[in-house]
């Protein structure tokens, strides 16, 4: 079917003006200059025009254009009588297509899927009969934090349109006219941006649901607080809103607001029931019932979370006026999976109609992560059994998008989705050319609390990086990397090249980028640091420490840049959280790996701590090798706080050393606590009680752990810094470092950790040396130096039994390996050549053979 020039639609006098619009767009789109609009009983121009071999176009279903239903029964194909609301038939052969809803809605969404046939190629002869499984589909703006912004809600709306969706809840927690100040009225400025609001979801056949809280200072027998909450909604009324919500949820509802509740309702879970049934049941009497063409008067209730029977839950269940919608949100606030029998029992225990406010894909509360990944843990039964589902979505509106579409996917046919399907066509529909960009960047973004339904698991993030990295490291430990290599590295670089491509290719979408940005930066910085990870393993494996230095370097760069990034939120200011428990756990097996190449213990500890940050200064900064950064905990610990590092596996330790305080704030330590370590997390043991900011101690022998930590036993005043955790193995060399040039941490030169450098404060003078002293005279086999590119050259020299010095080579910066045959020595000596730069290195490693 090719759209001519000329086309003709065939309209009544009730067809719906929107699906009209749209009709209209498609048919431009696919090439129509001149669009000829009939009324139905201009039947002889129909039939002339059909016989020309144009297109005509009948809109409208039985309530709107009779003419369709001739069209149809020309078609030879059955009208939408009968179908849900929103259900229609839409049908095309030889010149005709027809659009019958069985509501305008249903037209609606007939023009919304000749749109999607006609964006998904060439369209031949067909008949769709086509009609949602749930009545209400939509989004609740109900999280906490900054809401949605005007634009982000108009283009909202338009979206709920395309994807068939027809709700939207207004009920953002930190707007205070809602919450907080909900007596006010609204200044009239406001008042007319709500009305744009409401004319745009009538445009898209959406219910705009105004959601007024009173709970936080309502007298639930006041009259006149009756009054203010009908008055309030008159006001939404009068520019045009007919569907109206008293949510209750997160208040107190064992402290009354007011003496005469307590008088009238006296106290007690039941007695809450009581009171909100009494208030919502006369605003459904005096508001909703004397409002005819208002929608059903939708209540959240203060238990919306369980199925357990309570007087709260018996009050409402039976004082409760059967016409109010209760919203739920499952068994738990995020709930995991929601089943057919829950969907059941809730509205028994309920007695009323139900409507799941389902908390996904919100991160209110995990502000740091987005939650990109599909709709999945609800079974069919749930949207249809109920009266339907509203999502409540992520502080990212567009973002959002992702999973809404495929919420809304679920609950018009949910027993053919396929969370995996319709999460690809979700991520198509958002960024059009660009999606195998979206798809990476959706992919590092992957996991939430919701359960697979056929696994019974929830989804892990990063599913597609996951299986690379497993084969990459047993290809890798099988001696044959290549191929493995190469897959994953292609995958990294689709992370890397993720952010560009979509900064480009999603420009049209502003708001996309600036609300994704810094997790974006962080899954291209991911992509980079892991792309290193990968040349720096396999330098390794042909043999090269020099190329396998230089991409440790870069790697180290991106991995600080990723954990560096900052975004403001709710809850304060957040490392974006992607490809969470794969990137960083990835990186640093990787670097523990080269660092055992080179020839150091490899050990990398990972902080752990049950206390927020304060400012910048995070918890990474205790393992950096660098005394003068610090942990900063944001609060003081109280008893059964703890700080401490994971080693990733247990492991042999033999002495752990911990420096906490600081020169301008000695007093931040742990003043009353006990340090102990533990293999598995669970059992824990003690080392020795905490007292003091500065801790040596050495485990007992044989002690096996991956977790160290301080916890504290007491309360105190005092906050937290902590400025080196460093756990050592029985096998971690222990060296003493002497000489100059001066500067600010000599002892890194030689302390096992690559990472952290001494940094001479200036050039060296003739005689300046560096010294690294063992514990006793060994055979040495080689000498490795790790060292900056640019920094000071020196000789390399060991020392004889005598204390004299032989120079066995030279290093000038980066990487040096130099053989030192078996020399018995307990010192190495770095001779500078004076002038030129101040020497920069990162660890001397004396290489012994046993
Ligand atoms: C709030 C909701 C919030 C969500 C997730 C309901 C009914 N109310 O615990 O506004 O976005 O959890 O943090 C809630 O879910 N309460």
């Amino acid at each position: 079917m090719t759209v001519p020039r000329t086309v003709v639609e065939v309209v009544g006098r009730g067809t719906d003006p929107f699906a009209l619009a749209v009709v209209d767009q498609v048919l431009r789109a696919a090439g129509a200059t001149t669009i000829v609009k009939l009324t139905g009983d201009d039947q002889a121009t129909v039939d002339r025009d059909r016989g020309n071999g144009g297109l005509v176009v009948f809109v409208g279903g039985p309530a709107e254009s009779g003419a369709t239903a001739l069209a149809l029964a020309a078609l030879r194909v059955n009208g939408p009588e009968g179908l849900p609301g929103g259900g229609y038939v839409l049908a095309a052969d030889r010149g005709v297509i027809a659009l019958s809803g069985v509501d305008t809605t249903g037209t609606f969404y007939a023009a919304h899927s000749l749109r999607q046939l006609f964006v998904s190629g060439k369209s031949r002869a067909f008949a769709i009969r086509d009609w949602p499984a749930a009545a209400l589909r939509g989004v609740i703006e109900g999280f906490y934090g900054a809401p949605w912004s005007h634009a982000d809600r108009l283009a909202q709306l338009d979206f709920y349109g395309r994807t068939k969706q027809n709700m939207y809840v207004y009920s953002p927690k930190d707007d205070p006219f809602l919450r907080a100040r909900w007596r006010d009225q609204y200044p009239p400025e406001q008042l007319e941006l709500l009305s744009q609001l409401v004319s745009r979801a009538t445009a898209n056949h959406v219910e705009f649901t105004y959601a007024l809280s009173p709970g936080l200072s309502v007298c639930y027998s006041s009259d006149a607080d009756k009054t203010a909450l009908v008055t309030k909604f008159q006001s939404l009324w009068d520019i045009g809103v007919r569907s109206f919500a008293i949510p209750l949820d997160d208040i107190s509802y064992t402290r009354w607001n007011c003496d005469a509740d307590a008088a009238k309702f006296g106290s007690g879970g039941a007695a809450a029931g009581a009171a909100q049934a009494f208030l919502l049941n006369r605003v459904q009497q005096d508001f909703i019932a004397a409002h005819p063409g208002a929608e059903r008067l939708q209540t959240v209730p203060t238990e919306y979370y369980d199925l357990a029977d309570s007087p709260y839950k018996t009050a409402l269940r039976t004082q409760l006026d059967k016409a109010v919608i209760v919203e739920w949100t499952g068994v738990g606030v995020i709930a995991g999976r929601i089943t057919e029998k829950e969907a059941r029992q809730a509205k028994e225990v309920f007695g009323h109609d139900i409507l799941i406010w389902d908390n996904y894909p919100v991160n209110d509360y995990i502000t740091e992560r987005l939650l990109l990944g599909p709709y999945i843990g609800r079974e069919p039964g749930v949207a249809k059994y109920l009266s339907g589902i509203t999502a409540n979505p992520m502080v990212q509106a567009e973002a959002s998008k992702i999973a809404e579409f495929t919420s809304g996917d679920f609950l018009w046919n949910p027993d053919r989705y396929d969370p995996d399907a319709s999460w690809l066509a979700a991520i198509a529909d958002l960024a059009g050319p660009v999606a195998p960009a979206l798809k990476v960047f959706a992919e590092n973004n992957y996991s939430s609390l919701l359960v697979r339904l056929e696994t019974g698991k929830p989804d892990l993030d990063s599913p597609v990086l996951r299986p690379l990295l497993t084969a990459f490291w047993s290809a890798l430990e099988n001696g044959n990397p290549r191929d493995a290599a190469a897959n994953l590295s292609r995958y990294l670089t689709a992370m890397s090249t993720a952010p560009g491509e979509l900064r480009r290719g999603m420009a049209s979408n502003p708001k996309f980028l600036a609300e994704t940005g810094p997790w974006l930066d962080q899954v291209g910085l991911y992509g980079q640091a892991g792309d290193h990870a990968v040349k720096m393993l396999l330098a390794q494996f042909d043999g090269d420490g020099a190329k396998a230095w230089a991409e440790r370097g870069e790697l180290v760069t991106a991995l600080k840049r990723a954990q560096a990034i900052r975004v403001e939120t709710s809850r304060g200011p957040r490392n974006p959280s992607t490809c969470t428990d794969v990137c960083v756990p990835f990186l640093n097996s990787a670097l523990a790996t080269a660092d055992r190449w080179f020839g150091l213990p490899g050990i990398r500890p990972q902080p752990t701590t049950s206390l927020g940050t304060y400012t910048d200064h995070l918890p990474e900064r205790m393992v950096d090798g660098d005394p003068a950064t610090y942990y900063w905990s944001d609060r003081a610990p109280r008893s059964g706080d703890a700080v401490g590092i994971d080693l990733g596996t247990a492991q042999p330790v033999s002495h752990v050393d911990i420096a906490m305080g600081k020169p301008t704030s000695p007093d931040d330590f742990v003043h009353d606590g006990v340090l102990e370590y533990s293999a598995d997390g669970e059992h824990w043991t003690a080392v020795k009680t905490v007292t003091e900011p500065v801790i040596s101690a050495d485990f007992p022998d044989g002690a096996k752990a991956r977790y160290v930590r301080v916890r504290s036993t007491g309360t105190q005043i005092f906050w937290l810094v902590v400025r080196e955790f460093t756990v050592s193995t029985p096998d971690s060399p222990r060296y003493t470092v002497t000489g100059t040039p001066a500067g600010p941490n000599l002892a890194a030169a030689a302390d096992n950790n690559a990472d952290s450098m001494y940094e001479a404060a200036s050039p060296p003078v003739p005689g300046d040396a560096l010294v690294v002293t063992a514990t006793t005279p060994k055979p040495l086999g080689k000498v490795v130096v790790l060292a900056a590119e640019a920094g000071a050259g020196a000789d390399v020299q060991i020392a004889d039994a005598a204390g004299g010095w032989h120079t066995i080579g030279r290093m000038d910066g980066g990487y040096t390996e130099l053989p030192a045959q078996g020399a018995v020595t307990d010192r190495v000596r770095l001779l500078w050549t004076p002038g030129g730069v101040a020497p920069k290195i990162a660890e001397v490693i004396p290489a012994f053979t046993r």
